[in-house]
């Protein structure tokens, strides 16, 4: 008994001597639970950057805006008063506006469409083009099918949205595609959400199963409509000096740090999506499963002729027929 407990504070101790030859922390955050696939996306992360670079680099771990709203995390980046964030696209456009295209509603057919189009030329090399605004941008993760949720009614077709009032993201995109469904939409940082719900500032919102499961809104929400109307990315961001100052083993191995934090990510996301239907049933809420989208589609077309000249048809084709 003796011994161990020496053993364990030998090994403590070990540790503690181990982190201060270690490089003072990088700080990532995310605005969602530690319980989540956003969750486990930095927490795998944290792990294989350590394990990947022998501890010489360690990610200290932040979760439900503990460090602010995901705009705020991504303007943190940028600045380099944080070195990472694990964000939705959500407020992305806002920064990198090449991003915006991924939010149009109904873009993609489903999750795999998604992940083939950000994994393949189309998502690399937007990557890419986070650099110019002061990111590394290391991988594209997922946050989820988006689908809505209110305390009013139960939502079949676009006309039961008329007059809904919803918390958005602060994405243009959404907040455009919103309006043209009837929802009066209010942007708001998602650490806002749950007492907004509650006061019933806004009487909905729209996320994900993962979100809503991990954020609990079914405490304050009684209608879930599996409306599936936009594929929302997360993007594992870095502040590019911070990268840059990296040796290329490093590079690399945080690179790689991102590539397995997106496959629990996914994974995690697929066995939400599977449960969350059953799991929110049980918390009491009232789910509409079968939500004929092509009403939604078709409410959309205005919106999506917008979109289209302001985004060029041509890269919108080439994201929906991307095979
Ligand atoms: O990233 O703001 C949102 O609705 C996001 O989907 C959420 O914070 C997860």
């Amino acid at each position: 008994m003796k011994l161990r407990k020496l053993a364990l504070g030998l090994s403590i101790s070990l540790a503690f001597a181990g982190a201060s030859l270690a490089q003072t922390a990088m700080k990532i955050s995310i605005s969602v639970a530690q319980n989540s696939h956003q969750g486990v996306a930095i927490d795998t992360f944290a792990r294989e950057v350590e394990k990947r670079t022998g501890g010489r680099h360690k990610v200290q771990t932040f979760y439900s805006g503990a460090l602010g709203g995901e705009r705020e995390s991504i303007e943190a980046v940028q600045l380099g008063t944080q070195e990472l964030a694990f964000t939705s696209t959500g407020p992305v456009p806002n920064f990198v506006p090449e991003a915006r295209i991924l939010d149009i509603p109904f873009l993609f057919r489903d999750k795999a469409h998604a992940r083939a189009v950000l994994d393949g030329p189309i998502g690399q090399e937007m990557l890419t083009q986070f650099e110019a605004k002061g990111f590394k941008a290391l991988a594209w993760a997922e946050n989820g099918v988006r689908h809505m949720t209110n305390s009013k009614r139960a939502v079949n077709s676009p006309e039961d949205l008329k007059g809904l009032k919803m918390r958005t993201m602060e994405n243009p995109v959404h907040v455009t595609a919103y309006k043209g469904l009837g929802i009066v939409p209010t942007p708001m940082a998602f650490p806002e959400v749950f007492t907004a719900l509650q006061q019933g500032t806004v009487d909905g919102q729209e996320n994900p199963l993962s979100v809503i499961m991990a954020a609990k809104f079914d405490q304050v929400q009684k209608h879930l409509s599996l409306t599936g109307h936009v594929y929302s990315p997360a993007i594992f961001l870095m502040n590019k000096a911070a990268f840059d100052k990296l040796s290329a083993a490093d590079k690399q191995a945080f690179l790689d740090a991102a590539k397995e934090a997106v496959k629990v990510n996914r994974a995690r996301v697929d066995e939400d999506d599977a449960k969350g239907v059953a799991e929110l049933r049980s918390k009491g809420m009232q789910v509409v499963e079968n939500v004929d989208k092509s009403k939604f589609v078709a409410t959309l077309t205005p919106v999506n002729a917008e979109f289209e000249k302001q985004f060029g048809k041509a890269n919108i084709d080439k994201i929906r027929n991307y095979k």
